[in-house]
């Protein structure tokens, strides 16, 4: 496979070929012939890795010695996405290593494909986290990531006729060259009065240009022995044995929803698991630089990635407590000044809350400690608020009735110092609604940050062409100062530019298509409108309302009017439960089938379920928006991120005043930004009056014409009764009010039509978008989390002289 006569290669590309060839025999234990693609992605892998660890070992060098105030981020998810790309991006090696790769005869884009995805999260939450800790090593800021090491991630969906089919995502099968296993660093957890031991799992995050690299550290469940002795001796190897499988089934599987707690057993058992093996894992660095526990709060920054890993209120009370002797008003006062918490959602589906019985089995003392903090919080709110019982059980920690739970956003409110909400409007109905009582109680408790993306994954590595275009027109300072990005908007009137702005968006167009065609079958046209909605499948996302849109759409096209071509994409998991989602993609499917194959439709009208959207296709796909579909019921999406992702790469936005739009919009400015549908405020009012969605489907022909092709099985082979479920509930209930926005949704999707006919016109808004959108990167976040709630400095690492550089 290796070419005869090498390509010739930079200086660094040789040093990454040499050691290519180098880890191919002493990693890989084998010569070019045996060696596959997969070795070759492992090799390459560990070329970059032994570069980056210089920085890596500088970093926990730097950190240790200056004792550093360090924030911590603990999350249940990051959906972290390939990791050898952004390295390379990092590093400034990307050509290199192109031609490292060549001179052996292979791509890197063969490479980049090899390589599995480490799929911890669900969606936007697990890839916020993601982004976050990306953000805070280029921010040089000291930073530990704490999770869990699950051995399968967010399962992968196939699609076929029946909608989506699931199977496992064993990412792990073929090894990761990006961990570091750490067995010196396990904690003891009791969990059901059976220990388990937590390992850690070190994964290096580089920041872009610096020499910080910080760690993600991922706990994965190993049982305390190999066997239990007294069965084994007793002949029973079989129950020796279980209770290792058992334990190490804790980090076996990440639980497949979004914004829905399922109250089960070994969901709290992964959330105790891995917060309590983190705090230990604190404590031990403290113990190690010789700072006193009662300094807890000066060392660590704990930020809370919403509800899953709340228990670590109680958690950190019971071991400065219980192990660490610390008295109980010390204990709160140093939990309350470590403590954060961030809040992402409002759907009350999402809230956790456990039931006193299954807490009582497997936490006793946290249970104990919660009634503790419980009984005192509740004591100062009586002498607060005399006489307000009311006030008190929508406050207390412990919800009553026949099934008593604990509220763990309550306890994480009360544990908190701040709560952060992630958007502008998410932030306000947090305090107005979910948490208006805790509001009363401490107004200055809470407040917002609004979401950001990574520019580096979501822009230089997703889009190279976008990126070589601008290091062209402004520079390169964009990467690290995403507000650079203004510098811009001057050239959205010059023709040159524009010029070749359309021409880096149909590359992406073209390479979408590509990976369209190969994924789906279908063909689609590059230069058509590109529409595009991927995300998690909800109905508060409103995915049926724009599959109702694309069947007017069909009806019209059929009808004979005139509308420019359009490409229709969707993508996204449903939660394996949630039927409602899975026939929401199977009528998507559905329409796919009859629509792409209809002559009429041929260069008019395509519909594409593109299967199982991930970190690695989302990569493909935000570049190639035109419009980008953000149409969640107002007032319930929290933020999305997505929304950034497309117009960072210049798409437009069609989309309601909800989550993150809001900001976009005022930033991109109204002219850039197609607006629809009611507002948080008004949707409040309608259902004040009682909501029923009949009266305006009852003015809307089209919207009827629509829904009764569907109920006629026009896209499921006859059959009337399948998507009945689907159609019922949007004309009785609809409770994401579907038929109130979706006459306003036709009209700015006109509006859209009749801008996309002005190609000059589309590209200059397409232009602005990007140039205003400097705003929503993750580095503002961090900014803001570091300067207004860790109180985290950056702290500049050098690169260190005695560490061996492997070149
Ligand atoms: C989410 C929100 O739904 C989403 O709007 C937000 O962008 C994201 C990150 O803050 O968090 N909350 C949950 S739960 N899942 C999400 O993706």
């Amino acid at each position: 496979m290796a070419s005869p006569t090498p390509a010739p290669c930079p200086p660094k590309g040789q040093a990454l070929l040499e050691a290519m060839r180098r880890h191919l025999f002493s990693s890989q234990a084998k010569s070019a012939s045996l060696a596959t693609i997969h070795d070759h992605y492992v090799c390459l892998s560990l070329a970059v890795r032994d570069i980056l660890l210089t920085s890596w070992v500088d970093t926990a060098d730097t950190y240790t010695s200056q004792h550093v105030r360090t924030a911590t981020y603990m999350s249940a998810e990051f959906l972290l996405g390939p990791h050898l790309e952004n390295n390379l991006v990092s590093l400034g090696l990307r050509e290199e290593a192109a031609a490292a790769c060549e001179a052996l005869g292979l791509t890197l884009e063969e490479m980049l494909a090899e390589e599995p995805e480490p799929g911890l999260g669900n969606g936007g939450l697990g890839r916020l986290a993601a982004c976050f800790q990306e953000s805070m090593a280029t921010l040089e800021l000291p930073a530990i990531g704490y999770g869990i090491r699950y051995e399968f991630g967010i399962f992968r969906q196939q699609i076929g006729p029946n909608g989506q089919m699931e199977s496992t995502d064993p990412w792990l099968a073929r090894g990761n060259p990006w961990e570091v296993i750490r067995p010196e660093w396990s904690y003891p957890v009791l969990i059901g009065g059976q220990t388990v031991i937590g390992v850690a799992y070190d994964t290096p995050i580089l920041g872009y240009g610096v020499h910080t690299a910080n760690t993600l550290r991922l706990w994965s469940a190993q049982a305390p022995d190999a066997f239990d002795f007294a069965s084994f001796n007793a002949g029973d190897y079989t129950r020796a044995v279980l209770h290792k499988v058992q334990s190490e089934t804790l980090s076996k599987v990440l639980y497949p929803n979004d914004e829905l707690e399922q109250g089960k057993r070994l969901r709290l058992s992964q959330q105790i698991f891995f917060v309590s093996c983190s705090l230990q894992d604190m404590f031990r660095i403290l113990g190690s630089q010789g700072i006193p526990v009662t300094e807890f709060h000066r060392k660590f920054a704990v930020q809370l990635n919403d509800t899953h890993p709340a228990i670590a209120v109680a958690e950190l009370m019971r071991l400065l407590i219980d192990v660490h002797g610390v008295d109980w008003d010390t204990a709160w006062s140093i939990t309350t000044a470590t403590i954060s918490y961030t809040n992402h959602t409002l759907l009350p589906e999402a809230l956790e809350a456990w039931g006193l019985e299954l807490f009582q089995q497997l936490l006793p003392r946290q249970l104990q400690i919660i009634f503790e903090i419980n009984a005192r919080f509740l004591r100062t709110l009586r002498i607060r608020f005399p006489g307000q019982p009311e006030l008190l059980e929508r406050l207390s920690l412990i919800e009553e009735g026949p099934h008593r739970k604990v509220r763990m956003a309550h306890l994480a409110v009360v544990g908190s110092h701040t709560v952060n909400g992630v958007a502008e409007l998410h932030s306000r109905l947090l305090k107005e609604n979910l948490f208006a009582d805790f509001a009363r109680v401490w107004p200055d408790r809470f407040t917002n940050i609004t979401n950001g993306v990574t520019p580096r994954r979501w822009l230089a590595v997703a889009n190279p062409p976008l990126a070589a275009l601008l290091n062209d027109a402004i520079g390169t300072d964009w990467c690290r100062h995403l507000d650079q990005l203004r510098k811009l908007e001057p050239l959205a009137t010059d023709a040159g530019f524009l010029e070749r702005w359309q021409g880096v968006r149909e590359q992406a167009k073209e390479r979408l298509a590509a990976t369209i065609r190969q994924d789906t079958g279908v063909l689609v046209d590059p230069s058509s409108l590109f529409d595009v909605q991927v995300k998690r499948i909800h109905e508060y996302k409103r995915q049926h309302m724009a599959a109702l849109q694309v069947v007017e759409r069909y009806l019209r096209l059929r009808a004979g009017e005139d509308l420019p071509p359009r490409t229709v994409i969707f993508g996204g998991k449903a939660a394996p439960g949630y039927a409602m989602a899975k026939l929401i993609i199977r009528l998507i499917v559905g329409m796919a089938e009859i629509i792409n194959i209809d002559p009429a439709m041929d260069g008019r009208l395509r519909v594409i379920f593109l299967p199982n959207f991930s970190v690695k296709l989302g990569q493909k796909i935000y570049p190639a928006v035109d419009l980008s579909e953000q149409i969640s019921t107002a007032g319930m999406e929290a933020s999305g991120t997505g929304n950034m992702k497309m117009s960072l790469n210049g798409a437009l936005t069609i989309g309601t005043l909800d989550g993150a739009n809001i900001e976009i919009r005022e930033r991109v400015g109204d002219d850039n930004f197609f607006l629809f549908g009611h507002t948080a405020e008004q949707l409040a009012a309608i259902n004040r009056n009682g909501y029923h969605p009949m009266p305006w489907l009852e003015n809307d022909a089209l919207a009827k014409e629509a829904i009764d092709l569907i109920g006629s099985g026009h896209f499921s082979e006859g059959d009337r009764d399948l998507f009945h479920p689907l159609l019922a509930n949007l004309c009785s209930s609809d409770p994401f009010r579907v038929m109130a926005d979706l006459g306003d949704y036709r009209r700015a999707q006109n509006e859209v039509d009749s801008a996309w006919c002005d190609a000059g016109r589309w590209s200059m808004m397409s232009v602005l978008n990007t140039a205003r959108c400097g705003f929503f990167s993750s580095d503002r976040s961090i900014q803001e989390y570091a300067d207004r709630i860790w109180k985290v400095a950056p702290v500049p690492v050098n690169a260190c002289s005695v560490i061996p550089s492997p070149s």
